[in-house]
């Protein structure tokens, strides 16, 4: 199949790619290097040391033989170089990463919002309206995210895959309906992705496109097969207080001998997933679209689900190294539980990576290889959701 790889330089986007050409399918990345412009304005760098797009692709090319195309291109500004590249490339299918992902960076300031909104909607809507301009009948694959559900709406239910049933009261009775399960986002980048559930939901009923929206949650790790092939090769490990995730982040603190940075009590459930699962994910939900005319296909693309202090308490008995609760410079609950279902998925075959000691261990060994490379004063998270939610006068000390 020929896919377009959409911001397929990204942490997600590039072990993506590589496992699509390995198994077997034509790649041709479109990335306007944004994600390596913001290191820079942020004056931070991926902890491993991340090769530029175009060696990366050459030494793919000298050990696989294979060719993956790439193209520098703006999805939010330069709407008809895409919908030309449509017409001359004629996908079969698209698999968009292309977004600004972090919620802490879309809320640091007025400015980082406003980018967030303007690259991420203009961005998904161009997408969709060059699929319907270019007449192709093209399969679009979304990244969105567990968070457009919030986290608590549903109490001890299920959270659904992405539609909820609801009983509608009426004169003659209650009538049954299905909707778009209810947004709840918790910053500007997440209300991002609930807007691109609006868009998707549209262009699937009036021009009949197929579009699968992955509600993914926190991603882990950091090498995959492909990208382990040689050092050339390898992923994006973001370990500052914006762009770091937050087991990624506290393996790599374990890596340094940091104290852990848990945000407030570290009640917080959130759910996540293995890098290595989620490019099975995506080939899974590439290779299984929906019909024409169908509504969006929503999967949880998640594996398991923990809560922060939990994981916190695991790798600082596994490591020795201590605990530190910061007041929490988000705003969220400071407890919630997470029930997420996960059945689709599992029924197209996913065997699932879970979380262990291994596992852990493989993530602080390619940290604690690159450790000479981490800027200490980038790792307290700085972003705060209100001002005057500042954090951390103690931890400072350590930058
Ligand atoms: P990333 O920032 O590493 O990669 C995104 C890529 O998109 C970057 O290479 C960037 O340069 C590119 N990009 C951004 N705006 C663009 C534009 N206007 N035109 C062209 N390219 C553009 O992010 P990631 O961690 O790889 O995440 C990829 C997607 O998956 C995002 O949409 C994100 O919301 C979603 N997601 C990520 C996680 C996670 O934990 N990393 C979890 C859930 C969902
Ligand atoms: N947290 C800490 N300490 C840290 C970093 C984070 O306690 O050092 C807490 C945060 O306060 C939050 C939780 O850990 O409660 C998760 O934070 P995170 O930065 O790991 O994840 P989040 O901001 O939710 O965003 C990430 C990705 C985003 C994706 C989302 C999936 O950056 O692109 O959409 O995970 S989800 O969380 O399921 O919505």
């Amino acid at each position: 199949m020929k896919v377009l790889v959409l911001g397929g330089d990204g942490f997600c986007g590039w072990p993506t790619s590589l496992h699509l050409a390995d198994a077997g399918h034509e790649v041709i990345v479109i990335d306007n290097l944004s994600r390596r412009a913001i290191d820079l304005e942020l004056e931070v760098d991926s902890l491993t040391p991340i090769r530029p797009i175009g060696e990366r692709i050459r030494v793919w090319k000298e050990l696989t033989g294979q060719e993956i195309g790439f193209i520098n291109l703006d999805l939010a500004t330069e709407y008809d170089r895409f919908e030309n590249l449509l017409h001359e490339l004629r996908p079969e299918a698209i698999v968009h990463f292309g977004e600004q992902r972090s919620a802490p960076y879309s809320m640091r300031s007025n400015a980082a919002k406003r980018y967030t909104v303007d690259n991420n909607v203009r961005g998904t809507h161009n997408v969709l309206a060059a699929i319907v301009a270019s007449g192709l009948d093209v399969a679009l694959v979304h990244l969105g995210t567990m968070g457009v559900y919030g986290y608590g709406w549903s109490g001890s239910a299920p959270i659904p895959e992405g539609y909820l049933t609801v009983k509608v009261p009426t004169p003659d009775g209650d009538i049954e309906r299905e909707i778009l399960h209810p947004a709840n986002p918790g910053s500007v980048y997440h209300l991002t992705k609930t807007l691109d559930q609006l868009l998707f939901t549209f262009y699937a009923a009036n021009d009949q496109i197929r579009i699968t929206d992955l509600h993914q949650g926190i991603v882990w790790g950091t090498q995959t097969p492909q990208t382990a092939l040689d050092e050339r090769l390898i992923n994006r490990f973001d370990y500052d207080g914006d762009y770091g995730t937050v087991l990624n982040r506290f393996l790599m603190q374990a890596a340094i001998g940091h104290p852990l940075t848990v945000h407030g009590t570290g009640g917080q459930t959130r759910a996540f997933i293995h890098i290595r699962d989620t490019v099975r994910c995506i080939q899974i939900a590439l290779e299984n679209p929906p019909a024409r005319g169908e509504k969006p296909m929503v999967f949880n693309q998640v594996t398991e689900t923990y809560r922060v202090r939990d994981l916190a308490e695991l790798i600082s008995r596994l490591t020795g190294v201590e605990i530190a609760n910061l007041p929490n410079p988000r705003r969220e609950a400071a407890e919630n539980d997470l029930n997420v279902s996960r059945d689709r998925f599992m029924a197209l075959g996913l065997n699932p990576t879970y979380l262990s000691e291994g596992l852990l261990e493989e993530v602080r060994d390619v940290a604690q290889k690159y450790r000479e490379r981490a800027d200490t004063t980038k790792i307290i998270a700085r972003s705060t959701w209100r001002a005057g939610m500042e954090t951390s006068p103690d931890l400072m000390k350590n930058d």
